[in-house]
């Protein structure tokens, strides 16, 4: 992949979503990182105070969203204004959730800086405190970019990342909602470009077993299995069975209900268990 002339310091984007009570100190710790440069967040919709917390910590650039419009839309809001800001300068995404953390980011922020490598992705440590699910979504997402590219990732859904401009120019326009760090690995990937992932000691808010967080995980397997199938060539076999679990996913959000939740889950994995037959299909 050609690359410009070498910038000193990433532009940092954060998509946050009602997140007042965890950006202040992430914005804080992200600017203690001497290669990071200017932090752009992107509150989406929030329905707390999540813009105005970001607008009086440091020197930041709040892009709002008025209304909700999910992660991945917020990123290329993000991403634009980036390239606005420092053209042609790398993007380094963080989630808002970090906190003291994201102080650690250096590490990943470097292999891109040096050259080394177009896309680097943040792989973080078990993370502290009760939680976590059952691994589905993790699953679908790191065997569905194996079959697509080759590569097998440690943390597929890792959010933590930073490209070279080049590199994210590759991937755009983003794969929607949740299924945007899939697709931005599998583009990247495929654009030639050199992806590493880089320990970094990081911790975020874990997602429980409730209710709550089912449904989040629900929708993040639709977003996942769509990204995948968007990307396989089989699309009009499957997209159907994708699409009806992804409008379950959100009804589900608004309904909270168990079998709901399952019925989704079901309709996904086994669009994504076909998708990697097509892929198995496909291969020579
Ligand atoms: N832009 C946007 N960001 C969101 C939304 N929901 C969550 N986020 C942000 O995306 C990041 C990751 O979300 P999180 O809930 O921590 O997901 P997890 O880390 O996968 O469990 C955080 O920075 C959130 O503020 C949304 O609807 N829109
Ligand atoms: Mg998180």
């Amino acid at each position: 992949m050609p690359s410009s002339p070498r910038p000193l310091e990433v532009v940092a984007v954060i998509p946050a979503k009602d997140e007042e009570a965890r950006i202040g100190i992430t914005i804080a710790a992200l600017e203690q990182i001497g290669s990071v440069g200017p932090v752009i967040v992107v509150d989406d919709g929030s329905t707390d105070q999540t813009a105005a917390v970001a607008e009086w910590t440091g020197g930041v650039e709040v892009v709002r969203h008025n209304r909700n419009r999910g992660k991945a839309a917020a990123m290329t809001t993000g991403a634009a204004r980036a390239a606005e800001l420092a053209p042609g300068v790398p993007v380094l995404f963080v989630d808002a959730d970090l906190e003291s953390s994201a102080g650690n980011l250096g590490p990943v922020v470097e292999p891109v800086l040096i050259g080394e490598a177009d896309m680097t992705i943040a792989v973080l440590p078990p993370q502290r405190g009760p939680g976590g699910g059952f691994g589905i979504v993790v699953r679908t997402a790191r065997d569905g970019i194996r079959r697509l590219t080759g590569w097998t990732p440690t943390q597929p859904l890792s959010g933590q990342r930073c490209l070279s401009r080049e590199a994210l120019d590759a991937a755009l326009p983003l794969a929607s909602g949740w299924g945007v760090e899939v697709g931005l690995t599998v583009d990247v990937l495929r654009a030639g470009g050199r992806v590493l992932e880089v320990p970094c000691e990081l911790h975020h808010r874990v997602t429980g077993r409730d209710l709550r967080s089912q449904a989040h995980r629900a929708r993040q397997l639709a977003d996942v299995t769509r990204a995948l199938v968007d990307r396989s060539g089989a699309k009009e076999k499957v997209f159907a069975r994708a699409g009806m679990a992804m409008r379950g996913a959100r009804g589900l959000a608004g309904r909270g209900a168990r079998g709901a939740a399952r019925r989704v889950t079901t309709a996904v994995s086994s669009a994504s268990r076909r998708l990697s037959r097509e892929g198995e299909d496909q291969r020579p």
